[in-house]
Order: structure tokens, then sequence, then C-alpha cells
């Protein structure tokens, strides 16, 4: 059982809990998440006047705070505790605090009884269970390095690897034999017939390459290198060879990982990707701003633009310029007939400053074409993925002339599309998600019935549990969307163990000790976001134009609200006009303190301004509210809202206008799975409050480049932000010195730079070591199989059922 329970039932809090267990079970929820059984905790230890020591300091407090969820069953209380990271138990405790530990299938019931939906006469329920699948690969241990998976792999495997030195030698020879680009051999030829020969050769060519001048070009010796055995793909001047070849000689006679590493990411393997982004209104204009084609189109567009150039990077240094190698990067859409004026009705579309980096959209089949012409929510694009897929690797083959090195899934519709494909094509596939709906949206999987009508989680997750179990290796934005923190639980993490009443009980549903997980953040597009006092960088005339929108324009097409004093300190926020961006919130937040009205104004970036533009009725909702909120807090004279969407020279250059003023970025959303805009905002020198729920917290050190709120605390929230600005007003030096270290911030951490070198990187190691231990994964992907035809595609069918009626 564990310490901490045990402990408190063998104290003189013994009887608190026995008390307050009495009070949760007077009260009309029987299903008490996190932050209600946090508020019942306060109320009780207000009722009894418990002292602030007992409330944080005693063993029941602790149990308390990593309690997660407490189910009410027959006057027995069901309790979830998450004591560690990544671990959870449960226990059944009676009236009289007798304790019994629940395995998971038994929780799974309590909660199915919940809901009115355990039938054990009608049979057992389908249980999917991915544990014995990972039983023999290995795990990490220490929850701290989840999500440092490939140094992990690296260690593990090569100690293995090196125990036999024959056999690694063997295969290492295998493993350099099987590169081609195009059909041309590249790194060794027939004339090195056996790993004991490659050592040998490799000697010589590094005594050969040794005398030649460092600079001295491959060209020049290249059928010298020929007829040892070498082809190109070992570098572009003697002194790289000369490098790559002392990495393997050093690797040959003393392995150990980091070498390995470092030889292995030289290995020109990739030249060719595809991403997925399936569920499409994907282009370069116009398309910002439907449900989900915020954050993931932008990093989307950047990524691609920084991998081609990285890839073109890696093949110049490989010295395989002279072979006319263009690698080439596509991004694998849906093609919208009725595009609205965007380019998605296009089958090609080039990225922009990109010699050969593509937007390829494939239409979905014309099941309903009344549908199937238009935009399509993400939510009900599931019946149509399967033949997507097919039709897609047809087009991918023609457009790559062969088969990608890598595939890239985001989003869990791209993410399936990515299984599919790698699946038919036998390739590394690497997933991304953004962000996992299933901890979104409350209690999304327990009723998933009342729910299906409009989200169809059923499918999505499914689709989910076959993508992250199938995938080689998944890149996440962050430690917490793996494994939460201390006390929440992470997206992945919430698939480890969860119930979808009558369909199916999840009893593994994930390893997330898994090396295939790595946390690889993305960067920003620094030609568009760049610090404010880059004067030279900047066009005088955009800035006046930006300055007159933001502050005096009088366009009611445009902008709402005149400024009483547009002089004051801007605080500023941009997002779309989802609930969960909580722009309202910090609108409220900002009327409820007069003392931040009276130095600062509100400036916001916001959707539309009309309800009737608007066709979400999530965002018609939050227009409605935050006019309110305006006239319940007669903001007049102190706001305005901007319902325009900006092209990125120009947002770039907002968040500059307002550094000017040594204004600053309030990021309030309710969950943020990672935060592109806290990114953009911290790199142009704008000091960030942003939500410490999700990628933020990660981000921004609080008190060191920026500062954490808790959107759900209004004052709160108004206190942190007026102190910042009364410490500036006292000591102007402290915006400066926020404000460079939140550039430092992201330049050191956060660039496409380094994120694509890591992923590039992460590719060539997860397709070596899949080449190398030829990884037995043959079982598990079977049984994804069955899962899809079994599971998945019945109900796709069903929805397109539905689908053909509309
Ligand atoms: N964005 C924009 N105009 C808007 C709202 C957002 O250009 O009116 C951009 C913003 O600059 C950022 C992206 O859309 O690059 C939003 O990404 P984020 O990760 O913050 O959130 P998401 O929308 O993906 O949830
Ligand atoms: C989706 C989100 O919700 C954001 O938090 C991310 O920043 C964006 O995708 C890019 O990954």
């Amino acid at each position: 059982m564990s310490e901490l329970l045990q402990t408190v039932l063998d104290s003189e809090e013994r009887s608190d809990l026995r008390q307050f267990f009495s009070e949760i079970r007077h009260q009309d929820k029987k299903y008490l998440l996190r932050n209600d059984i946090l508020m019942s905790y306060v109320e009780y230890c207000n009722k009894y006047q418990k002292s602030a020591e007992f409330y944080s300091g005693s063993h029941l407090g602790k149990l308390i705070y990593y309690t997660q969820e407490i189910i009410l069953e027959n006057g027995n209380l069901c309790l979830i505790i998450r004591q560690k990271i990544a671990s959870q138990e449960f226990y059944r405790i009676t009236e009289d605090l007798m304790v019994e530990v629940l395995t998971i299938q038994e929780l799974l019931d309590v909660r199915d009884r919940f809901v009115n939906r355990y039938h054990p006469n009608e049979g057992d329920i389908l249980e999917l269970d991915f544990g014995p699948f990972y039983d023999y690969t290995p795990t990490i241990r220490d929850p701290k390095n989840i999500g440092k998976g490939v140094q992990y792999l690296n260690r593990y495997l090569s100690s293995k690897l090196f125990q036999d030195p024959r056999q690694w030698l063997e295969s290492m020879f295998n493993f350099l034999q099987v590169h081609q680009y195009d059909g041309i051999q590249l790194l060794i030829n027939g004339r090195i017939k056996s790993h004991q020969q490659l050592s040998d050769q490799i000697k010589r060519a590094i005594a050969f390459v040794g005398d030649r001048a460092s600079e001295e070009p491959y060209e020049n010796f290249k059928f010298d290198l020929q007829m040892m055995g070498f082809e190109p793909g070992w570098g572009n001047t003697a002194g790289r060879v000369q490098d790559t070849l002392s990495i393997l000689d050093e690797l040959i006679d003393s392995p150990d990982p980091q070498t390995l590493e470092a030889f292995i990411s030289r290995i020109p393997m990739i030249f060719k990707i595809a991403l997925v982004s399936s569920h499409g209104w994907f282009g370069q204009e116009g398309v910002l701003g439907r449900p989900d084609t915020g954050g993931q189109v932008v990093y989307i567009l950047d990524q691609v633009k920084s991998l081609e150039k990285q890839l073109q990077e890696d093949t110049t240094l490989a010295g395989l310029d002279g072979m006319n190698v263009k690698p080439k990067v596509v991004i694998l859409t849906r093609l919208i007939p009725n595009s609205d004026g965007t380019l998605c009705n296009q089958r090609l579309e080039k990225v922009y400053g990109t010699e050969n980096a593509w937007i390829l959209r494939v239409p979905l089949r014309e099941f309903n074409p009344k549908l199937t012409q238009n935009w399509i929510s993400r939510f009900e694009l599931w019946p149509y993925l399967e033949t997507f897929a097919i039709d897609a690797e047809k087009e991918l083959l023609a457009e790559l002339h062969g088969k990608p090195d890598l595939i890239i899934g985001n989003y869990s519709d791209g993410n399936l599309v990515a299984f599919l494909l790698s699946r038919r094509m036998k390739i590394t596939q690497c997933n991304i998600a953004h962000a996992l709906e299933k901890s979104k949206y409350l209690f999304s999987n327990l009723y998933w019935q009342d729910l299906e009508d409009k989200y169809h989680f059923s499918l999505q997750f499914t689709a989910d549990l076959i993508a992250m179990n199938a995938a080689n290796f998944v890149i996440s934005s962050t430690y917490q969307e793996i494994v939460g923190t201390r006390d929440s639980v992470g997206q992945y993490e919430s698939y480890k163990s969860f119930t979808m009443p009558d369909l199916y009980h999840v009893v593994s549903g994930v390893e997330l000790f898994s090396p295939k997980f790595n946390v690889v953040p993305p960067g920003v597009n620094e030609s568009y976001y760049f610090p404010y006092s880059r004067m030279e960088d900047r066009v005088p005339s955009d800035r006046e134009r930006v300055e007159d929108l933001l502050f005096t324009l009088d366009d009611p097409v445009q902008a709402y609200g005149k400024l009483d004093d547009p002089s004051k300190r801007p605080i500023f926020s941009v997002a779309r006009l989802d609930r969960i961006k909580n722009l309202t919130g910090l609108a409220e937040c900002f009327g409820k303190s007069e003392a931040l009205q009276e130095h600062c104004n509100l400036i916001l970036i916001a959707g539309k301004l009309r309800v009737e533009e608007s066709e979400d009725n999530e965002e018609k909702d939050e227009i409605v509210k935050l006019y309110s909120i305006i006239d319940q807090y007669n903001l007049h004279g102190k706001i305005r809202w901007l319902g325009v969407r900006l092209p990125k020279s120009a947002s770039g250059e907002v968040y500059r206008v307002i550094a000017d003023r040594h204004g600053i970025f309030v990021q309030p959303a309710l969950f943020e799975a990672f935060g592109l805009t806290v990114l953009e905002a911290m790199i142009s020198g704008l000091p960030t409050f942003a939500t410490q729920f999700g990628g933020p917290l990660e981000i921004i050190q609080d008190k060191v480049n920026g500062f954490y709120i808790n959107p759900t605390h209004l004052e709160e929230t108004a206190d942190k932000i007026l102190e910042f600005v009364t410490k500036c007003e006292q000591n102007p030096n402290y915006w400066y010195e926020i404000s460079t270290r939140g550039i430092d911030r992201v330049y050191s951490t956060y660039t496409w730079k380094i994120h694509t070198t890591r992923l590039l990187s992460l590719a060539r190691i997860y397709g070596f070591w899949n080449f190398i231990s030829k990884e037995n994964r043959e079982d598990l992907l079977r049984y994804l199989e069955a899962l899809f035809y079994l599971i998945y595609r019945p109900r796709a069918q069903q929805l397109l059922e539905q689908h053909m009626h509309r």
C-alpha cells in the first residue's frame, strides 16, 4: 500500500482522514477531480479550524495533494493516488477505514458503474493491453529521464552490441552497404568485401586524405577513394572525409555511445521527408484561424523550411553536391475544392523561401460531395483517412520519385495516416501530437457515448492508441506533454489506462518509459520575429502602419474601441477567440483592477468583431462575452480590440511596436499545449506573463525571463502584472532586464536550427537501430492492425454512413 496512506492511517491524523471522508460523502458530487478534492480539503480545514501548518504540512495534506480523483461508490471511496510522475495507485476505502488495493481492471469497472455502463452478465469487455509488447524492449527507469529516449537507447543498445565485437562489426558493415540515393551507391562499394577489409581500408583512406590540404574538395580525389572502396557521402573536403572516417575508425576500435551517435548523425540516409497534416486547410495565406489551423500550420511551415535547409547543409557537408542530390520535403494534406479564396484547392504549392519543399494536396474521395468538397472539421474526418492514405501513397511516390526516408505525422489524424503509410512503405514513422484532445475535454472518455455525435472520440482515441504505439519515435514539445507535472497528468500519460464504457478498457495503453519519447521543442521564425531593438531590420513605414492600427486607427471594420490615452503602457495579447484561449478572462482580469487600468491599456488581436462573421459557435459566444465584459467594467477608452488576421510580417512588427512602448504580453489560456505566441513575444523582447497550465511552464523560468500566471485567479493575475508595471515605473531597468533575458531564453533554447538538427539526428539513430537490432515489432504492428480493422474501421464506416445522409 502507498506509504503515505499507511502513515496517515497509523498516525493521529487517522481521525482527520475519517472526518474529511465523511464530509466528502455528504457532498452532492460523487466523482471528484483534483480541483474538487483540493477545494473540499480547504473547506474542511476552514470548518475545523485547522492550522496552515496542518493544511499543507500534515501527511493528510500531502495525501490530498497527490490524490487525482475520488469516486464514491456505496459509501466507499475509491482513491486514485499519483504520488510519482507517471505512476498511479488505486484504493478502495470503507467508512471504517478498511483499505483494499484495487487493480486497474477493478478501477475501470468502478468507473463504468459510475456511469451505469457495467454489464458483467453480458460478457467481458474487450481489454486493450500493450504492456506485453514492451516487456522485451528497453525502458527508462527514472521518470526524470522520460523524454530523453535517444540518449538512453543509444547507451542501452550500444552496451549490448559492443559485448560481441564480431557481431557488431558485421552489423555496421551491413548497415554501411545499404545507403543509396536514387539508385546510386553511397559510402562503400563492392571492393570492400568484409568488415575486416573495411577496417583496413579505413586506415588507408585516413592516411590518404591526411596527406592532402584540409580544404581540398572531395571532387579532386573521389576516384582515388572509390578505388579504395569508398563512395560519396563521407565529406565534401579532405578534412571532413578524414574526420568522418576517423570517427568510424574509433568506433570500430573502441566503441562508445557518443562516438556512435556522432557517426550515425553524419550518415547521409535522409533526403526525402513527408509530413502529414491531413485535416487540411493547410496553406501559406489566409488559412489561419479555423479551429486547429493556428499553431500547427505555423509550426509545420517553419519546420519544413528549417528541415530543408538542414538537409541541404548535411548533403553539402557529406560531399553529395556533385551528384546533384536535391533534398525534398513534402507536406501532405487534403485538397479542398471549395477553398474560400485560399490555395487549398491546388494540388501543389511551393513553400516560400525554399528550393524544394512543397505542399501536396490529395483530395478525399467523393463520398458525399456536399461534405468532401468542403472543409471538414478534424472531428469528422475519420471515415476518409484510410482511402486518403491509399491515394496519398501513389501521389507521394510519384512526387518524390520513390519512397520518403522519413514520415512525420501531425495531430491525431495525421499520425494515423502516417501509421498507414509507414506500414505500407516500411519507413521510419515519427509522431507529433501538438495537442491531444483526451485531456483537453473533461471526462472525454467516460462520457464518450454522449459526446460521440459531436466529437467521435471513440475514433480519435483508438487512432491515437494505434499511432502512438506504432511510431518509431515521438517528438513532444515539452516534458509535461508526456508525463505532466508533479500535480497534473500528462497528455500521453492520460492514455495509460482508461475506460471507453461499452467499447473497451485500456489497461496499458502506452509505455511512458519507452525510449521512443523525445522532447524536441519547436522554434520561432526568426526572419519575422526578432528583437524590437534590431532597428536596422525594421521597416519604418510598416512600423507606423502597425502603430496606427494598434492605437489610433478609426475603422470600425477592423478595430473596436478608442483609447483615451494611447501613450499608456500596453498590455497585449493575440489568439483565436476560443474559450480555452481565455482572452475574455484577460479582459475581465483587466476590468477588475482599476489600478491596472490607470497604468495600462489593453490591446487584443482576436478573431472577429461581429458575431455574424463567425461560423464557429464557441467563437460567437466569446465575441458576445467580450463585449459584455467591456460594458460591465466600463472599459471604454481603455481597450482596443482588433478583429484582424495579420500576415506574419505585420504580426512580428506588432510585438515589436508593443515592445517599443515598454509593453508586456499576456498569454492567459486555461490550458496551452505549447504556446508559440509565447516564443514570438519573448524573442521580440516583450516581458511575458503566461499561463502556468501547459507548455509555458517549461518555456518561461518564473521571475527570471518571464512570469507565470494562474488565469483562473483574476485578481492575483492583475496584481502580478501591476506589481511588475509599478516596479518598472520605479526602475525602468527592470523592464530591460526581463526583456533581455526573455530574448536570450528563446535564442538559447527554442530555435528551429536546434529543433531540426535534433530531429534529423533522431531519425537517423532510430533508423539505424531498427536496421541493426532488426527489432522485431511485427507482433505489435499486427495487434495494431487488428485494432484498426476491427474497431476503427467499422466505426469509421458507421460515421461515413451518417455523412452520406447529410
Ligand atoms: N496567430 C496569428 N493571428 C491571430 C492569432 C494567432 O497570426 O490572430 C498566430 C500566432 O502568431 C501563432 C499561432 O497563430 O504563430 C498560434 O499558435 P499557438 O501555438 O500560440 O496556439 P494555437 O492556435 O496553435 O493553439
Ligand atoms: C497546438 C497548440 O494548441 C499549441 O499549444 C501549440 O503551440 C501548437 O499546436 C504548435 O505545436
